[in-house]
């Protein structure tokens, strides 16, 4: 076949390393910059069958998110902007991982398999990070997609959600907004700027919000926002990227693991403050209060927040409408409880990574989903958007109905729904702030987290640990789970997992109790059972 003639002259351009073999992990291969030449060419191949047999736009993003600058990555989008099914990630790491010779057979395994018609035709977005290494590596997915005769656009530096909502865009024939990024920066900041519309009196000090960018392409991308966002939000950026290096000592990853602020933001008492990730998919909230101590307010207060607000205003509405939250172990015990005894939502519990996160929240009306870590989205159903449209619109229900619903519409409106966005969750937030008039101090006050830690485990073999029950308890070795469960009884409020890494070659331990030292010992016991 021609085609295939064109791959196998060019995949010689971008040669695999023997016997090197990647994983398609949680999130995509990652991996030192120098060994993915080949990964992306193939990325690129694979994304034109994946386009071919869904007869949709498909993303791909180089990037590396909260990794040093020295890594690089690479994840397909699939047509709605969700991660791609796993039968493809499986693909992915079969077309990643073929010795040179053994490429093109792969290639057309897959195309039998699937049933893919090759004259069918096929476009692929392309995005990357601001690394280094990021405009060579994607230079090459784009060899692989011109290889196999696919139409690709590249849109050069975009943040994570940017490209998934591009994808998302271009396969609803822009209904869900316009795949640019300008049709990005207007289609979430008209609906902040509405929202805040019902909360007149904000002050300057209330307007004004500390960004870390962690020297990445969220800081690009936020300067880029601003004119559009009409003075609502006056935001004094740090680690904008010049001169800083990506993720280091910054960045939401940061924050969160060290429970401390970033490097480079000059916070004043009391002062709101946010960070991104390297690729603004994560965001966490914090402030040092006039003790000098800091708060954290990660992904679980957030979901606590908006769902919160969610819940008020679907009552409001007289709407019956199911919300539910999603969250991963790693959700805060105080927050769980927070939710379903006080809040009485539904809360469920899903394996880490998002795509488990997503699926689940597909489930409910409206589905909150978040990580401990910041990453997350709220899911609206098609039929839940209809109900509040048409609300928003009905002139014979009363004005208490009618501003709820209006203020829903902004809500779906604000938010990237395609995936956990940095950027789209930090107006939702300093929206929500607004509407409700909650200062963060409040916001922090919803419930108090328990103290927890986290902990790595060097093992031989991490595989030895199998979970289940989203992996909150041990399923293998024998004798491990009994043994966490022992140590667990000896604490008050107290509970713990361990976990095989889906990133790194290593254990998790995390565990959490009524003081951060009966914390910190049980973390340590825990970590002493899995040797
Ligand atoms: C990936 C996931 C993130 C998860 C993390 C866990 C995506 C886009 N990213 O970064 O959600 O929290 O992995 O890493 O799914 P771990 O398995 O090493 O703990
Ligand atoms: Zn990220």
């Amino acid at each position: 076949m021609a085609l295939f003639e064109e791959v196998s002259k060019k995949s010689a351009l971008h040669p695999k390393p023997a016997g090197l073999l990647l994983n398609y992990g949680t999130s995509g291969f990652r991996t030192v910059a120098e060994q993915l030449d080949h990964v992306m060419f193939r990325m690129g191949l694979l994304a034109v069958l994946r386009s071919k047999k869904t007869k949709a736009t498909i993303g791909v993003m180089v990037t590396a998110s909260h990794n040093p600058e020295e890594d690089n990555g690479i994840k397909l989008v699939d047509p709605m902007g969700e991660m791609v099914t796993p039968t493809w990630e499986e693909y992915a790491m079969q077309v990643a991982n073929a010795e040179q010779e053994a490429l093109l057979t792969v290639l057309g395994d897959i195309m039998k398999r699937e049933a893919i018609d090759i004259n069918q035709g096929a476009a692929v977005f392309i995005g990357r990070d601001t690394r280094p290494s990021s405009e060579s590596l994607s230079q090459a997915v784009l060899d692989g997609i011109l290889s196999l005769a696919g139409h690709a656009h590249d849109y050069g530096v975009l943040t994570t959600p940017q490209l998934h909502f591009m994808v998302r865009c271009e396969n609803t024939q822009s209904r869900y907004g316009n795949p640019t990024t300008e049709g990005y920066y207007q289609k979430l900041s008209q609906a902040f700027v509405q929202l805040v519309k019902h909360a007149p009196n904000r002050t300057d000090d209330q307007k004004h919000l500390l960004v870390d960018g962690a020297n990445g392409v969220g800081a690009l991308k936020l300067r880029e926002m601003e004119p559009f966002l009409q003075k609502e939000l006056q935001i004094s950026l740090f680690n904008k990227g010049t001169g800083g290096k990506l993720n280091f000592q910054c960045g939401a990853d940061y924050v969160k693991v060290q429970q401390g602020p970033p490097l480079g933001v000059e916070m004043l008492v009391g002062q709101r403050c946010c960070s991104f990730d390297g690729d603004a998919d994560r965001i966490v909230y914090y402030y040092s209060d006039s003790e000098g101590r800091f708060h954290l307010l990660d992904g679980d207060k957030i979901a606590t927040l908006i769902s919160t607000f969610l819940k008020k205003l679907v009552t409001q509405a007289g709407l019956d409408l199911q919300i539910g939250v999603v969250q991963t172990a790693y959700a805060n015990g105080s927050s769980t409880r927070y939710l379903e005894n006080n809040m009485k939502v539904t809360v469920r519990c899903v394996e880490t990574g998002v795509k488990h996160l997503h699926h689940a929240a597909q489930e409910f009306d409206i589905g909150v989903y978040f990580e401990a870590n910041g990453h997350g989205t709220v899911l609206f159903s098609e039929s839940a958007v209809e109900k509040i449209q048409q609300l928003a619109m009905d002139s014979s229900t009363s004005d208490e109905k009618k501003s709820a619903a209006q203020i829903l519409e902004n809500t779906v409106n604000v938010t990237n729904q395609a995936v956990g966005d940095a950027i789209s969750d930090m107006l939702l937030v300093e929206a929500v702030l607004a509407v409700q008039g909650l200062s963060l101090q409040q916001w922090d006050a919803m419930y108090t987290d328990l103290p927890n830690r986290q902990r790595k485990v060097k093992v031989a073999d991490k595989s030895v640990i199998t979970t289940t029950d989203a992996e909150r308890r041990a399923l293998s070795p024998a004798g491990l789970q009994d043994a966490v469960d022992a140590l667990v009884k000896q604490y008050r409020l107290s509970r713990a997992f361990v976990r095989p890494s889906g990133t790194e070659d290593t254990i998790r331990v995390y565990a959490e109790a009524d003081t951060q030292e009966n914390t910190d010992s049980l973390a340590h016991e825990v970590c002493m059972a899995v040797y």
